[in-house]
C-alpha cells in the first residue's frame, strides 16, 4: 500500500513527508483519501511542495472524514479535546430526538372521497357546504335570531338570514346586488355604495359562499346593514419549543427545477450546511411539509414535454424519492397539488403508492390529501396547495399572486378553502364538502403560487412556502415572479426564510 500512495503523489507530482504519510494510512479509507487530498492540493492556490501533517489534519477535520487524532485514546485528555473540536465543526444534532413524535391526522379525504357524478351529489354537495358554514354563522350574538328565507315575504321585522351567495354584481349606478338562498327560497339583496365600509366588505364577497345578511324590505329588495362572515375567533397561542419547515412547488423533473439550491436545502436540514445559527434553526426541525406539486408532473399544459428534463412520471417520483430520501431524522409530510399525479378535483387524495412507490418507502414519509389537517406535536397545521388563489386572484380586487397573504385571510374568514364553484378550481361534487375549514388551525400552510408569503391573523400563522422552480416561460407571460429556494421555518413560534440560491 505504501509504494502505491507514494506513486499516487509522484504522478501528481506533489511531494509529501513521513509524518503526513503515518497519518494517512492511520485512516480506514486511506487510498480514498489520498484521490481527494490530491484533488484538493490541486485545486489550492497555495505554493507548496510538500504535503505534511498539519495539511492532513486540516483536511480531515474540513471534511469530517472519520478524523481519528494521532495519540486518540480513551485514556488520554487530549482525545476528548479532539473530539470537542470535531462537534465545534458540526453542529450536534439534537431534533429533539429523545422526545418521541406526536403527528397524527386529524382530517384527510384520501379514503372519505366518494362520488358518482350524479345531480343529486351535486346538491348534497352543496347543501353539506351550506349546513356547515350555516352551523357556525348561527352561533353569532345577531345571527341567533335568524330565520329560512322563505319567511321574509311575510314578517315585518327586520331581516335576519343565512344564506349562500348565488351571484354578485354591480349595477348601473355602481351599487351592488347580490342573489341569496338557503333551501327555502331566495332574496335579492341591494348593498348602496354610500354605505362605504359595508361596500368595501361586500367587493370581497364571492359566489357560492355562505353569509349572513341582516336589512330591510324595500319593495322587493332587501337593503343590507350588515353582510356576516363565519371568520374565525382569535386563538390562544401555543408555546412552540421544535422548528418546522414548509416547502412546496418542487416540481422536479421540470428543466426550471433548482436542483443545486433543492441539495443545499438538504444539507442544511440535515445539519451539514449554513453557519452557526442556521445550523441551530436545523437542529430543531422535526417536521418538513410539503404542500404539493412535488414533481412538475406529465401533460399538465401545453407542449410541456419541452420544459421536462424527466420525461416519464414514475421517473419523477423516483428522482423525488432520491433526493427527499437524503432527509434524516425529520417527519415528511407530503400532500398533493395539481401537477401530481393525482385526481386533479378537489380533495385531492394522497399520491398514490402506484406512481411514488419510492417515496412511499421512506420511513420517515406521510402521505395525506390536498387539504387535510394533520397535528405536529400539537399544532394543528391546515394544508392546502391553493388552487383557488387563481379565481380569488381574477375575482377579488386588490387580491393577486404576490399576496397570497391577504387570499388566505379571506378564506379564513369565510371559513373555505375554494369557495368559487365552477371556475379553474376543479371541486369534486362529493356528498361532504371536505373544503370547509371547520376546525381553526394553528398555522395555515399554502403553495401554488410560487412566492412566500407570511402573516399572522388572529393568531394563525399563514404560510405560503414559495418554490424550487426558477421563473417558468407561462410565469415570463403572466409576469409571476417566484421566489425560488427561499423556505420559510417557523423556529419556536418565530417565522425565518432561509435562502439557498
Ligand atoms: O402554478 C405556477 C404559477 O402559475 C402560480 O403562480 C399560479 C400560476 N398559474 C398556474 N395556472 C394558472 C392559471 N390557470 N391561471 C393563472 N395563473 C396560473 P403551477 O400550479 O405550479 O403551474
Ligand atoms: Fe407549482
Ligand atoms: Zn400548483
Amino acid at each position: 500500500m505504501k509504494e502505491e500512495i507514494i506513486s499516487k503523489f509522484t504522478n501528481a507530482e506533489l511531494l509529501i513527508d513521513d509524518s503526513a504519510y503515518e497519518k494517512i494510512v492511520q485512516q480506514e479509507n486511506s487510498i480514498q483519501i489520498v484521490d481527494s487530498l490530491i484533488k484538493d492540493m490541486s485545486n489550492s492556490d497555495d505554493e507548496f511542495f510538500v504535503l505534511t501533517a498539519s495539511y492532513v489534519d486540516n483536511y480531515l477535520q474540513k471534511n469530517l472524514i472519520n478524523y481519528q487524532p494521532q495519540n486518540f485514546d480513551s485514556d488520554d485528555e487530549n482525545g476528548t479535546m479532539h473530539q470537542n473540536q470535531v462537534s465545534n465543526i458540526k453542529m450536534p444534532q439534537s431534533k429533539l430526538i429523545d422526545v418521541p413524535l406526536d403527528f397524527h391526522v386529524i382530517q384527510d379525504a384520501s379514503k372519505k372521497s366518494y362520488t358518482n357524478g350524479e345531480i343529486k351529489d351535486f346538491s348534497a354537495y352543496f347543501n353539506s357546504r351550506f349546513q356547515k358554514i350555516k352551523a357556525m354563522l348561527i352561533k353569532k350574538p345577531n345571527l341567533r335570531d335568524s330565520y329560512p328565507i322563505k319567511d321574509v315575504g311575510v314578517r315585518d321585522d327586520v331581516v335576519n338570514v343565512i344564506g349562500m351567495v348565488n351571484d354578485i354584481r354591480n349595477t348601473k349606478n355602481n351599487h351592488k346586488i347580490m342573489e341569496v338562498e338557503d333551501e327555502t327560497g331566495y332574496i335579492t339583496v341591494l348593498i348602496h355604495n354610500e354605505n362605504h365600509s359595508l361596500f368595501e366588505m361586500a367587493e370581497t364577497i364571492v359566489k357560492d359562499e355562505v353569509i349572513g345578511v341582516i336589512g330591510s324590505k324595500k319593495g322587493g329588495l332587501v337593503i343590507a346593514s350588515e353582510l356576516i362572515h363565519p371568520s374565525v375567533p382569535r386563538i390562544e397561542e401555543k408555546q412552540m419549543d421544535f422548528s418546522a419547515v414548509f416547502i412546496s412547488d418542487i416540481h422536479i423533473g421540470s428543466s426550471t427545477f433548482q436542483e443545486d439550491a433543492f441539495k443545499k436545502f438538504v444539507k442544511w436540514i440535515n445539519g451539514d450546511f449554513g453557519d452557526e445559527v442556521q445550523q441551530n434553526i436545523a437542529n430543531d426541525v422535526r417536521y418538513m411539509v410539503v404542500a404539493g406539486d412535488v414533481v412538475d408532473g406529465i401533460g399538465v399544459y401545453p407542449h410541456q414535454e419541452e420544459e421536462l428534463t424527466i420525461k416519464n412520471i414514475y421517473e419523477q417520483y423516483e428522482e423525488a424519492a432520491r433526493l427527499l430520501g437524503d432527509i434524516n431524522d425529520v417527519k415528511i409530510i407530503i400532500a398533493p397539488g395539481n401537477h401530481d399525479a393525482c385526481r386533479l378535483a378537489e380533495p385531492q387524495p394522497a399520491i398514490p403508492e402506484h406512481y411514488a412507490s419510492d417515496l412511499y418507502k421512506l420511513k420517515n414519509a406521510e402521505f395525506v390529501s390536498n387539504p387535510s389537517l394533520v397535528s405536529l406535536d400539537g399544532f394543528k397545521t391546515l394544508i392546502y396547495h391553493g388552487r383557488s388563489f387563481d379565481d380569488l386572484a381574477m375575482t377579488i380586487n386588490g387580491l393577486s399572486h404576490q399576496n397570497s397573504d391577504l387570499i388566505m385571510r379571506e378564506l379564513i374568514e369565510k371559513r373555505h378553502l375554494a369557495p368559487i364553484y365552477g371556475e379553474r378550481t376543479p371541486l369534486a361534487s362529493e356528498f361532504e364538502d371536505h373544503l370547509v375549514i371547520e376546525e381553526i388551525p394553528d398555522i395555515f400552510h399554502t403553495g401554488h403560487v410560487h412566492i412566500n408569503s407570511y402573516k399572522k391573523h388572529k393568531g394563525i400563522h399563514m404560510i405560503n412556502s414559495g418554490t424550487f422552480q426558477s421563473q417558468t416561460e407561462f410565469q415570463k407571460i403572466y409576469n409571476i415572479v417566484p421566489t425560488c429556494g427561499d423556505v420559510p421555518v417557523l423556529n419556536k413560534g418565530s417565522l425565518k426564510i432561509l435562502k439557498f440560491t
